[in-house]
């Protein structure tokens, strides 16, 4: 692992803190290998910003393209796996009194690497419900030649149970998320470009608070310059060497 070195008031903020809540983005499964949202590096993510595909209207218009989209998202996480940013994170867990992690992921993969008590606000791809009527979808039935596939119970076309654009988030993970933010004495923000809200909202809230907050990314970001610490670097080298910078092994 290579040797980072951090402020020692960073390092005992670290070691002092008793109730966490963490905000964790894209960035922080850029290293296994998924796609971020807001840097284009694949020709299909640059071809279409997110506004032009997680949206309501864009599966109307075309929910074809949309679903194919996010089988193609299916398949590239579930031949990925949680890095060393997702491991040393529920690592940590266990020298806090609690650490609730608040993900705009929908990849699963902070559950894959051992965290509990996560807050999914954005949803998770790898259920799937209807459009029409939301009928969660337990089995796809891929026989048919329909894509996307139809609801058993409505016929109404599959989607993922994901929020798009101008939908509302899961009330009782985003009360939850309020909630642990309002309670922690420090905050992370990992690996999110704080553009996207609600969820830039609770980012906002816990620098207004006062506690000591940590950023972890790679580049500068609107709410960069309020944090307590600022660190550039990637979750999946940052986050191990904080952990053993605090906690020596
Ligand atoms: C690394 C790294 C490494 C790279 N290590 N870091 C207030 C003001 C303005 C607008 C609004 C507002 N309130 C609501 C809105 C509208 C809208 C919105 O926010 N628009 C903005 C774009 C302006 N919000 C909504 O519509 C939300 N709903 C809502 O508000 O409902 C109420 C309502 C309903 C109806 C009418 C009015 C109100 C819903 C937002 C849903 C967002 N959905 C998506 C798709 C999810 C499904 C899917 O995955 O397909 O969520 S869009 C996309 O953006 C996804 C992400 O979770 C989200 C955030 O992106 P994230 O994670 O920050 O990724 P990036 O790519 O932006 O950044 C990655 C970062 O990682 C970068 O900074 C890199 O540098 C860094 N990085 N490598 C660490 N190794």
């Amino acid at each position: 692992m290579m040797a980072i070195s951090f402020p020692e008031s960073l390092v005992s903020a670290v070691r002092g803190a008793k109730k966490v809540a963490v905000m964790t983005g894209a960035g922080i499964s850029a290293e296994s290998g998924i796609p971020t949202f807001r840097e284009a590096q694949t020709v299909l993510w640059s071809r279409f910003r997110p506004e032009e595909l997680a949206t309501p209207e864009a599966f109307r218009r075309d929910p074809k393209r949309v679903w194919e989209w996010y089988q193609w998202r299916r398949s590239l996480i579930a031949n990925a796996r949680p890095n060393p940013g997702h491991l040393a994170l529920a690592t940590m867990a266990n020298h806090w009194q609690k650490l609730t992690v608040i993900t705009q992921n929908i990849d699963g993969f902070h559950q894959l690497a051992g965290s509990r008590n996560v807050l999914e606000l954005h949803g998770n791809i790898h259920r799937t419900k209807c459009f029409e009527n939301h009928h969660f979808a337990e089995k796809l039935d891929l026989t048919s030649d329909a894509i996307p596939p139809r609801c058993q119970q409505c016929q109404s076309p599959l989607r993922p149970d994901v929020v798009w654009f101008g939908e509302m988030l899961p009330q009782k993970e985003l009360s939850a998320a309020a909630e642990a933010v309002g309670a922690c004495d420090l905050f992370f923000s990992i690996g999110t470009s704080s553009v996207v809200y609600p969820a830039a909202d609770l980012v906002f809230a816990a620098i207004r608070r006062g506690v000591a907050t940590i950023e972890i990314n790679p580049a500068e970001t609107p709410a960069s310059s309020s944090f307590s610490f600022s660190l550039r670097g990637a979750a999946g080298e940052m986050l191990p060497s904080l952990l053993q910078a605090a906690w020596p092994q």
